[in-house]
């Protein structure tokens, strides 16, 4: 007992020896394992601000949700009781409702048009709406394409879709779609989501290849198509007023750290994306690589009328036809 009295003497006084030599510590996490593309963002994004920061500023990461699911780790940030999270937009628009739009489904063509939207004037102007709400957006990052999964049957047509019971995100505009391809869908945070396809809670749920990877979904999902039926930005939120504190140089700092991280973890996704049809039949899911889109996004039509209502055509047109 002495000796370990002793010892956590001695950790704490590290402890203070390292605050008092000026280095302030921050929190960051994400919903998923370290060995994943939000992982590589965060481990890069941490590097670059110790390199940049000579040190100053030293980012403690979170994984596997460690810290609470996606929503909880964004209302922290909010808070103020974490300083940094990479998040999907999955909870975003409960806080920033402008958001709503980037997840509409079948909205980008392909990975290449959404960075180019994300990264350019819309995607821009998009970062300065979470400054009234607490947050300062550092940049756009990548969760990547969405596929479907689930236990029951190989999903080739939309009528395949009915009637399956899929986690979703907590997002309202997924929601409302998915309910338009006749799936019943149930929203739970993402911590949850490997017990409940265990368990048969729910039928299936979707994500990128990433994420399907990183979370191991092929040990309890038996089909996956690549429905491709929306894209995932992810975003760099940080507490507003920790932000302010910054120096102009440190500030910069975060901002390119940011971007480094987001290069990182845009790559990662491009080899997930290569490899990962190959790996998950590997792994022993039955894989449908191909379906008509056409028909999938003409089943969305009364969503999609909805949808226009909602954000106005010309909202939406502006970053389909985005070049
Ligand atoms: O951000 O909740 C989800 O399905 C997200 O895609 C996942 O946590 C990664």
């Amino acid at each position: 007992m002495k000796l370990k009295a002793l010892l956590i003497g001695l950790s704490l006084a590290a402890g203070f020896v390292s605050l008092s030599s000026a280095q302030t510590v921050m929190r960051n996490s994400i919903s998923i394992t370290e060995d994943s593309h939000q992982g590589v963002g965060l481990v890069t994004f941490a590097k670059e601000i110790e390199k940049r920061t000579n040190g100053r500023y030293v980012i403690k990461n979170f994984y596997s949700g460690a810290l609470g699911g996606e929503r909880e780790s964004i209302e922290s940030v909010q808070l103020g009781t974490q300083e940094l999270t990479l998040t999907s937009t999955g909870p975003v628009p409960n806080f920033v409702p402008e958001a709503k739009i980037l997840d509409i489904p079948f909205l980008f063509r392909d990975k290449a048009h959404a960075r180019a939207v994300l990264d350019g004037p819309i995607g821009q102007e998009m970062l300065k709406k979470f400054e009234s709400k607490g947050f300062k957006a550092l940049g756009w990052a990548e969760n990547g394409v969405r596929h479907m999964t689930n236990s029951k049957r190989s999903v080739v047509m939309p009528d395949d879709l009915k009637g399956l019971k899929m986690r979703t995100m907590e997002n309202p505009i997924h929601i409302a779609a998915y309910k338009g391809f006749g799936i019943v869908p149930t929203p739970m945070a993402f911590p949850e989501v490997f017990t409940a396809l265990q368990q048969g809670t729910v039928d299936g749920q979707e994500n990128p290849l990433s994420v399907i990877m990183a979370a191991k979904f092929d040990q309890v999902q038996k089909y996956i198509t690549l429905t491709g039926h929306v894209y995932s930005p992810a975003i760099w939120l940080m507490n507003k007023a920790a932000y302010d504190k910054l120096s102009p140089a440190d500030k910069q700092a975060f901002l390119d750290a940011a971007k480094e991280g987001t290069k990182a973890n845009r790559a990662r996704v491009d080899a997930d994306d290569a490899k990962g049809v190959a790996e998950l039949r590997a792994r022993g899911m039955t894989v449908t690589e191909s379906i008509d889109k056409a028909k999938f996004v003409a089943v969305l039509a009364p969503v999609y009328a909805d949808f226009e209502k909602q954000f106005g055509k010309a909202a939406i047109d502006a970053i389909r036809n985005y070049k």
